[in-house]
C-alpha cells in the first residue's frame, strides 16, 4: 500500500534510498527501513519518520552500494519497530521489502511453523523471506531465483516485491501483481520503484513491470521474465512528467485519483475475506466477539461526516439481512446525551483515520457503560482501532485527499460482509441466496470500473452545465438515502456549493418549496424496489420545472424519458447500490469544484482527521 526503493550502482546507496523514500513520504505511512549488503546485510528499519530513520542509518554510519528500502502504511500487524520492513529470513540472510496484502499467509505460516521456522513480526511480508528460505535451503538443486519463483507460485494476494540475498550481493530480485514497479535505467547503475517520484532525479528511463512479471537487477543489467520463467523483452519508456504529476499517478488530484482507485481499495478491503468458491466470508477481527454479535439485542453505530452515511447504509443492512435493530447516532451527540446503553448492547464506531475525537469519546462512554466496541477503521495501529474490543480494518490503502471517497465506498464493503456474515450466522440467509450475494459482491470492483471509464465524461460535461448554480438538491429512498446525502456532503465540501440530501418522499413536506428551474435536483433511482415510488417524486420535480439529474440503473428506462440529465449504471442486488450509484455523485462534486477553482485536496476549513472535538 505504501512504497518501495532500490538501488545498485556506484553511489551511495543509503542517500539515494532515503531520498527516495522522502519522495515516497506524500503517501502517508507508518514506519521505514532499509537493507543494504555490503559485506554482509545490514537492516535499520523502526516506525515512524523517514527522518528518524536517516539519523539512525547516519549514526550508525552505514554505508553500502545496494540496497532496498520501504516506506509501510500497515495491513497486518500494527505500526511498529519488528513489523516495519525489510523482514529478514530466520538465517537473515534474506531481506524482503513488499507492498500489498497476502490473502493466504496464515496458512503459509502455520505450515512453515509446523516445519520449525520462528518468526519475529506479525506481518503477512515475513513469511515471503521465510518462504523463499525454505524452498532454497531444503529442495536439492534450486538456485535462489528458482526459489523466488516457487515461493511466488504459492502465495496468494498482491505483491510489489523487491528481495535481497547475501549469497547474491550484486543483485536485487524484483516481482509485481497487484502493486505497481518500475525500474529506472541509469549508465552503470539502477533503481527501483513503486512510482516514479524517487528516481526522476536520476534517470528519466523507465522499464515498468506488469503483472505476473518479475527481474534480476544488477547494476549494469535487467533481465525481465514472467514469474513462469519465460523470458520478455520490455519497452523502456522516456519519463517526460513533473514530479508533482508523478506523486498523484498522472491525475491532477489525490480525490480524483482516489475516486478512480476504488475498483482497487474495494477488492482490497474484500481481500482474503470473501471466499467465491464456498460462498462464504470470514472476518477475522470480528470472530472472537462473533457470538456476543449474533446475540446482541441491538447495535448502536456512532459515527461523523462521510462515516456517519456509511454507518446509515449499516443500520439498513444489518436490519435486512441480518435482523438486528440498529441505530444510528452522531458520536458527538451519542457522547453528550448520556445514551441508554450497555450489556447486551453492541456499539460500532466508524472512523476513516481511526483518530476522530468524538468518535474516540463515544466508545469510551460506550465501553465504561459495559457495551462491546467494535470498530470500522481504514488506518491500522490507530487509536480507536487499539480501544475498541475487536472490529475490521478497511484496508483501503492511505487516502490523502481531504473529502473522503474510496473509504467510504471500503466502510460500506466492510458493513455488507459484516451484515451477511451475521445473516447467515442467524440462519437468515439460506446458501443458495449468500451464494447469489458473494457471486455479486466479487463483481462490484468490476462494475465500479466499468462507471469510472463509461460515466466520466458525461459527468465532466454535465458538471460543466452546473457549475454556478448556487444550490443542489439529493433525493434518494432506501438505500439510496444515505448516498443521497454523502452527495450533497461531497458537494458542499470541495465546491462550497449549498447541498442537501433528503429521503425522497420526505420532499414533499417542506424542500419541494425550494424547487424552481433554477435548481438542480439529483435523484438516485437505481435500486429496484423503490423505482415506482421515485418516478412520483421525479414527475413532481419536473412539474415544478427543476432540472433533473438522475443515476439510474441500465434497466430503468422510464426515469430516462424524464430526466434532463442521466448517467447509467451498471444493475445490482438492491442492498450494494451504494457502492455503485455514489461513484457518479463524487465525480459530479470533483468536476464542480475543479471548475470552480476550488482547491480540492485541501478544501477551505477542512482536515482530514478530525481530533479535535
Ligand atoms: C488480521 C490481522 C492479520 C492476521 C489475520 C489472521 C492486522 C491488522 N490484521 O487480519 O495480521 O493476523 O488477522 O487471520 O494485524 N481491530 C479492532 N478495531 C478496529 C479494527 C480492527 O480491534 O477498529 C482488531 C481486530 O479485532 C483484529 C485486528 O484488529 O484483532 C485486525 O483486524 P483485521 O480486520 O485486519 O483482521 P483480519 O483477520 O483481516
Ligand atoms: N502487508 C504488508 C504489511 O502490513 C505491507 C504493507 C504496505 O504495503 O506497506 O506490512
Ligand atoms: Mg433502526
Amino acid at each position: 500500500m505504501c512504497g518501495i526503493v532500490g538501488y545498485v550502482g556506484d553511489r551511495d546507496a543509503t542517500e539515494v534510498l532515503i531520498k527516495g523514500l522522502k519522495r515516497l513520504e506524500y503517501r502517508g505511512y507508518d514506519s521505514a527501513g532499509i537493507a543494504l549488503i555490503d559485506g554482509k546485510l545490514i537492516v535499520q528499519k523502526g516506525k515512524g519518520k523517514v527522518i528518524n530513520l536517516e539519523k539512525g542509518s547516519k549514526k550508525n554510519n552505514l554505508s553500502g552500494k545496494l540496497g532496498i528500502g520501504h516506506t509501510r502504511w500497515a495491513t497486518h500487524g500494527e505500526p511498529n519497530d519488528v513489523n516495519s520492513h525489510p523482514h529478514l529470513s530466520e538465517t537473515g540472510k534474506i531481506a524482503v521489502v513488499h507492498n500489498g496484502i497476502i490473502e493466504n499467509y496464515n496458512t503459509l505460516k502455520k505450515q512453515l511453523i509446523e516445519r520449525g521456522r520462528t518468526f519475529q513480526s506479525q506481518t503477512d511480508t515475513e513469511i515471503i523471506a521465510q518462504l523463499i528460505e525454505e524452498i532454497y535451503t531444503k529442495s536439492k538443486g534450486v538456485t535462489f531465483e528458482q526459489a523466488i519463483r516457487l515461493a511466488l507460485k504459492q502465495i496468494v494476494g498482491t505483491y510489489g516485491l523487491a528481495i535481497l540475498n547475501i549469497e547474491t550481493p550484486d543483485k536485487i530480485y524484483i516481482a509485481r501483481k497487484g502493486s505497481p514497479l518500475l525500474l529506472g535505467v541509469g549508465e552503470n547503475e539502477m533503481f527501483i520503484a513503486s512510482d516514479a517520484s524517487p528516481i526522476v532525479e536520476y534517470t528519466n528511463k523507465v522499464v515498468y513491470l506488469d503483472d505476473g512479471e518479475m527481474a534480476i537487477v544488477t547494476r549494469s543489467n535487467y533481465e525481465v521474465k514472467t514469474i513462469d520463467d519465460s523470458p520478455l523483452t520490455k519497452e523502456v519508456h522516456e519519463l517526460a512528467i513533473s514530479l508533482d504529476a508523478i506523486e498523484k499517478a498522472g491525475y491532477p488530484h489525490f480525490m480524483l485519483k482516489e475516486i478512480f482507485e476504488q475498483p482497487r481499495s474495494i477488492a482490497d478491503c474484500m481481500r482474503g475475506r470473501i471466499d467465491v468458491e464456498n460462498s462464504s466470508i470470514l472476518l477475522g477481527g470480528i470472530e472472537d466477539v462473533i457470538d456476543d454479535l449474533v446475540n446482541a439485542k441491538r447495535i448502536v453505530i456512532a459515527a461523523c461526516g462521510t462515516s456517519w452515511h456509511s454507518a446509515l447504509v449499516g443500520e439498513y443492512l444489518f436490519e435486512q439481512l441480518a435482523k438486528t435493530p440498529v441505530e444510528v447516532e452522531y458520536a458527538s451527540e451519542f457522547r453528550y446525551r448520556d445514551p441508554l446503553i450497555g450489556k447486551g448492547d453492541v456499539l460500532l464506531v466508524i472512523s476513516q483515520s481511526g483518530e476522530t475525537a468524538d468518535t474516540l469519546a463515544a466508545l469510551r462512554e460506550a465501553q465504561e457503560k459495559g457495551a462491546l466496541v467494535l470498530g470500522i477503521c481504514n488506518v491500522v495501529g490507530s487509536t480507536i482501532s487499539r480501544e475498541t474490543d475487536a472490529g475490521v480494518f478497511t484496508h483501503a490503502g492511505p487516502e490523502i485527499g481531504v473529502a473522503s471517497t474510496k473509504a467510504f465506498t471500503a466502510q460500506v464493503v466492510v458493513l455488507i460482509m459484516m451484515a451477511l456474515e451475521l445473516g447467515q450466522r442467524k440462519g437468515l440467509i439460506s446458501s443458495d441466496e449468500m451464494k447469489r450475494y458473494i457471486a455479486e459482491l466479487s463483481r462490484i470492483p468490476a462494475k465500479v470500473e466499468h462507471i469510472l471509464e463509461h460515466s466520466d465524461d458525461t459527468i465532466k460535461k454535465m458538471a460543466s452545465l452546473f457549475t454556478y448554480a448556487p444550490n443542489f438538491l439529493y433525493l434518494g429512498r432506501s438505500y439510496s438515502f444515505p448516498v443521497a446525502l454523502e452527495g450533497a456532503l461531497k458537494l458542499k465540501e470541495i465546491s462550497y456549493i449549498h447541498a442537501e440530501g433528503y429521503p425522497a418522499a420526505e420532499m414533499k413536506h417542506g424542500p419541494i418549496a425550494l424547487i424552481d428551474e433554477m435548481m438542480p435536483v439529483v435523484v438516485i433511482a437505481a435500486t429496484d424496489h423503490t423505482n415506482d415510488k421515485m418516478v412520483s417524486n421525479i414527475e413532481e420535480v419536473k412539474a415544478r420545472k427543476g432540472r433533473l439529474i438522475a443515476i439510474i440503473n441500465d434497466e430503468n428506462t422510464e426515469v430516462k424519458d424524464l430526466a434532463d440529465f442521466c448517467v447509467s449504471i451498471p444493475n445490482t442486488i438492491d442492498c450494494f447500490s451504494p457502492l455503485l450509484t455514489v461513484i457518479p455523485l463524487q465525480l459530479l462534486s470533483y468536476y464542480i469544484a475543479v471548475n470552480r477553482g476550488c482547491n480540492v485536496d485541501q478544501p477551505r476549513n477542512l482536515a482530514k482527521s478530525v481530533t479535535v472535538e
